[in-house]
């Protein structure tokens, strides 16, 4: 099976992931498009060897597209994720456009792929943001053991900004060390060199959009709608790599070195050697890698406490995007 495949806002940090990963990965598709925002017009982006011309949203056809990845923003998601969707392709979204919506499958393939694949209509997908996704894979491989509470701290690198944020840090950066006016773009305050403790919009409860994006999607993926999940996000003066601070409280005790086996067995790299000074991973080591980290796994009075590292881009992103889709084409349900 050859299909049409679009990618809806290619020119982003995800929007690229996505080329690469299906080119990398082979997925059979015998023509790929390329679209974005019409200040995007003119460019390219690679796709394996090629390089595609991007076309503008504004004129673009759903007609011949079977599979749409949208990872374009909300706002473009709500407008024409329904047009494609009516014109017979298959959507993934990665947007907070339906991610609440129970009537949209939301979807990490290693936590509920099964329950996608029981679903008659597949036709849009929705999937968390990077967030959730490889906090969510790692609480799941624990949940046996009934996650009572969850307790986490981010530390998100610029990328889940997206492009600018990149120029931003790096510009801080060489003006600090060559003694120069720092402007302050994109983020409130100075970014290199600083933690920024709010991400997203504040909310009525103090808590932000992004905060309260990880405690619903957690919820919902885990089946756990009363799940207490207490979470702040700090932003981070790094490039690629979102890594987190996870506390849970268990119904029932599990032993680290069993917690450690259940962690790899769902596909997580355990990379945790308290004997040597350097045995455990960090942002700057998984940037590029499609595995998602865990170090510093340890008993506490409630549960347990570790470390969790990925990949926001490739990992907490475009993978997913990419391994729903294989997921449906496994299962014959690419329309
Ligand atoms: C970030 N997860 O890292 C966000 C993007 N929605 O900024």
């Amino acid at each position: 099976q050859a299909l049409q495949v679009a990618v809806v806002g290619a020119t982003g940090l995800i929007g690229r992931a996505i080329l690469d990963l299906l080119a990398e990965r082979q997925f059979p598709a015998k023509r790929v498009c390329a679209v974005d925002g019409t200040e995007h017009e003119g460019e390219v982006v690679a796709y394996g060897n090629l390089e595609l011309d991007v076309q503008p949203l504004d004129e673009v056809s759903f007609d011949n597209i079977d599979l749409a990845f949208f990872v374009a923003g909300s706002e473009v998601s709500r407008q024409l994720a329904p047009q494609a969707r009516a014109a017979g392709a298959t959507v993934i979204d990665f947007s907070s456009a339906f991610r609440l919506d129970e009537q949209v499958p939301f979807v990490v393939p290693r936590i509920n792929g099964a329950g996608l694949l029981a679903q008659e209509d597949v036709s849009l997908v929705s999937v968390p943001n990077c967030t959730v996704t490889p906090l969510a894979v790692a609480l799941n491989a624990l949940a046996a053991n009934g996650l009572s509470r969850v307790t986490v701290s981010t530390y998100q690198s610029v990328s889940g900004t997206g492009q600018e944020a990149l120029e931003v840090l790096a510009d801080q950066t060489t003006a600090l060390f060559g003694q120069r006016e720092v402007e302050t773009t994109v983020y409130p305050k100075r970014i290199a060199f600083n933690l920024l403790p709010r991400i997203g919009e504040v909310q009525g409860d103090g808590g932000t959009s992004e905060e309260q994006s990880v405690i619903d999607e957690v919820r919902r993926l885990l089946g756990q709608p009363a799940l207490p999940v207490e979470v702040t996000c700090v932003r981070v003066p790094v490039f690629f790599g979102h890594a987190w601070s996870v506390n849970v409280a268990l119904s029932q005790p599990l032993e680290v070195e069993r917690a450690r086996k259940l962690l790899a067995a769902n596909g997580i790299h355990v990379v945790d050697d308290s004997q040597r000074e350097d045995g455990y991973a960090t942002p700057m080591e998984v940037a590029g890698s499609d595995r998602i980290w865990v170090s510093r796994v340890r008993a506490t009075e409630a549960g347990l406490a570790f470390w969790l590292t990925a990949d926001n881009v490739r990992v907490g992103a475009a993978l997913n995007c990419v391994e729903v889709a294989e997921a449906l084409l496994a299962a014959g349900k690419l329309r």
